[in-house]
């Protein structure tokens, strides 16, 4: 039961794509909220999408409400499925315990964050094939302390805003393999699979490519 103790408009849909780190962490807290806004698998390339009018930044995540307007990113989102949840599942009301929260959720987000900019410097050198290494590896070295950051401060295994961004970003990191953290913290390794079992939407949401 939804309680919107805020009164706050309901969401429509969520415009994403099976493929995105950043839509996977939104998809992930809307079904651990019980799945109340359906997702859109939008096509990036479609030149008449309206996502130029409703995320002037063009990225997604980007829910639509029911009023035509829109909310983003990821993290905003999340926040905004639990506020109209009422239940304060994922974060819980503004305290010292819920800034530090967020707080570990922009670390969390990080990692896909600098493991993006490790795949865009990369493909963005097609022509010379020389990517900015120092750039790399300096994007590498975030990923490296924020694994160690985490083995030392590890979150909780119920879904709530830093586990849900944890799991996906250290499941982003697997699966382009910029960085081997499960050999870093084999402790992180335990952890990412006790998430995945106690939550089953991480397995449902596993990119395909
Ligand atoms: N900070 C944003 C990042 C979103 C983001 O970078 N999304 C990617 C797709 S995974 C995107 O739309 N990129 C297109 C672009 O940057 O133009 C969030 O947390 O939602």
């Amino acid at each position: 039961m939804t309680k919107n103790p805020f009164a706050l408009t309901a969401p429509k849909a969520l415009r994403t794509s099976g493929k995105s780190p950043f839509g996977r962490m939104a998809r992930m807290a809307n079904m651990a909220l019980g799945s109340k806004v359906a997702w859109e698998d939008m096509d990036r390339l479609n030149p008449a999408d309206p996502l130029p009018q409703q995320n002037p930044l063009r990225k997604i995540p980007c829910m639509i409400l029911d009023d035509g307007s829109a909310i983003h990113d990821s993290t905003i989102i999340m926040q905004y499925l639990d506020a109209y949840d009422g239940r304060n599942m994922l974060l819980p009301a503004p305290s010292p315990e819920a800034f530090a929260m967020l707080t570990d959720a922009i670390i969390a987000k990080g990692i896909t964050e600098a493991a993006f900019n490790m795949v865009y410097e990369i493909r963005n050198h097609p022509e010379d094939g020389q990517p900015n290494m120092e750039y790399v590896d300096a994007q590498r070295e975030k990923i490296i302390g924020s694994v160690a950051y985490f083995g030392k401060n590890m979150p909780a295994t119920d879904a709530n805003l830093v586990s849900i961004k944890l799991a996906a970003s250290l499941g982003y990191v697997r699966f382009r393999a910029q960085h081997d953290w499960e050999s870093q913290s084999p402790k992180l390794g335990q952890w990412l699979q006790e998430f995945a079992d106690k939550n089953p939407f991480y397995g449902e949401t596993i990119p395909t490519e």
